[in-house]
């Protein structure tokens, strides 16, 4: 199986996040996740690296807002311009802003800080020197992922870091900044149907965001509940889509502690309506952070779950784009990508 990464995802990695009650963490999108997967798949007879392509900023902009995309790309530096306590020490900084736009306002304000807050829904989106440039990167393993779907009709892995289905159409969230998966997913609709299926723990509200009004691509989260998991207000069984994208959106919020019976279950459900959907291609959302021991999940998903779930949905026998998102058991977090990606090959 191609897998599409690139090294420059390094080069992203802020000092810190902020945690509920304002608890200054280490970055737990880190690194480190990447070094796990990458050697669990260097262990296996299949893996078959690839570089992704440059797709350049068109089938970005088909999916975002041009000026979030403009305010990504401009940050940093006007953030270092900013302040000089900032640009004595940039390794120990990001761009985190403290005030953050009152629901949604037509108004962006002109102001760094304010774009900041008015670009980012919480405080774990924190932008370093390179973080626009690793987003690109990692969208542009998505779209050459894609590609490689349509050539050679098979799956492809797109081991993307950053992650991305936070992100919507004009903010940044939950470690994301561009959505691969959606920008994917777009990118493929023009070549036939797409249902993209989103398996991590957090809900996709950036993905429902951007296709909320799409008949043409069907999408389907399951995950923690938003009545008590981030991202707490979007993610709810009844919202099913609007307008044209009335009935193409569909989330299974499920309980904390869902084990792996229950999970397959809520799979085989949302399977079911892909089915019916027929689509061409699947573009899925693959967070690992389902896992039992998973620092930020409080789902019971078993590594063998991660070979079911794989087998589930290998068995729509549909050309796949495998995309990674979250997953924050590191240990554990190689061998669980290559359970699941096994199934594909
Ligand atoms: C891509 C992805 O999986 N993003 C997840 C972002 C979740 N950020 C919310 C962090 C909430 C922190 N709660 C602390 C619980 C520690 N036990
Ligand atoms: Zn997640």
């Amino acid at each position: 199986m191609k897998i599409f990464y690139s090294d420059f995802h390094r080069k992203h990695y802020p000092p810190f996040e902020v945690f509920d009650g304002g608890k200054r963490v280490p970055y737990l999108e880190n690194p480190d996740r990447m070094d796990r997967i990458l050697s669990a798949l260097n262990k296996t007879d299949w893996a078959e690296f690839v570089e992704p392509n440059n797709f350049g900023l068109d089938p970005i902009h088909a999916v975002h807002d041009k000026d979030y995309i403009t305010f990504l790309a401009s940050s940093w530096t006007e953030w270092l311009d900013s302040d000089p306590e900032v640009a004595a020490s940039p390794e120990q900084n990001a761009l985190l802003p403290a005030t953050f736009a009152l629901r949604r306002t037509p108004r962006v304000p002109s102001t760094l800080l304010g774009k900041a807050g008015y670009y980012m829904m919480d405080l774990s989106a924190c932008i370093v020197e390179h973080t626009y440039s690793a987003a690109l990167t990692s969208a542009n393993c998505a779209l050459s992922a894609a590609e490689s779907v349509i050539s050679e009709q098979s799956s492809a892995f797109a081991l993307c870091r950053p992650p991305g289905h936070h992100a919507g159409k004009d903010y940044a969230g939950g470690y994301c900044f561009i959505n691969n998966a959606s920008v994917a997913a777009n990118w493929l609709s023009s070549k036939g149907k797409v249902a993209l299926l989103d398996i991590d723990y957090h809900a996709g509200n950036g993905t429902q965001d951007i296709f909320y009004e799409r008949n043409d691509v069907s999408t389907i989260s399951i995950h923690g509940d938003p009545d008590f998991e981030y991202p707490h207000y979007i993610g709810f069984a009844d919202e099913t889509g609007t307008g044209a994208g009335l009935g193409f959106h569909r989330n299974f919020p499920l309980p904390a502690g869902t084990d792996d019976a229950k999970y397959l279950t809520a799979l085989d459900e949302a399977l079911g309506m892909i089915r019916n959907f027929a689509p061409n291609y699947l573009v899925l959302s693959t967070g690992m952070d389902t896992f039992e021991n998973d620092p930020l999940g409080k789902f019971k998903v078993t590594h063998n779950g991660f070979t079911e779930i794989g087998k589930l949905i290998a068995a729509l026998n549909l050309p796949s784009v495998i995309v990674m998102e979250g997953g924050y058991a590191n240990e554990a977090l190689g061998a669980n990508v290559v359970a699941l990606l096994e199934q594909f090959k």
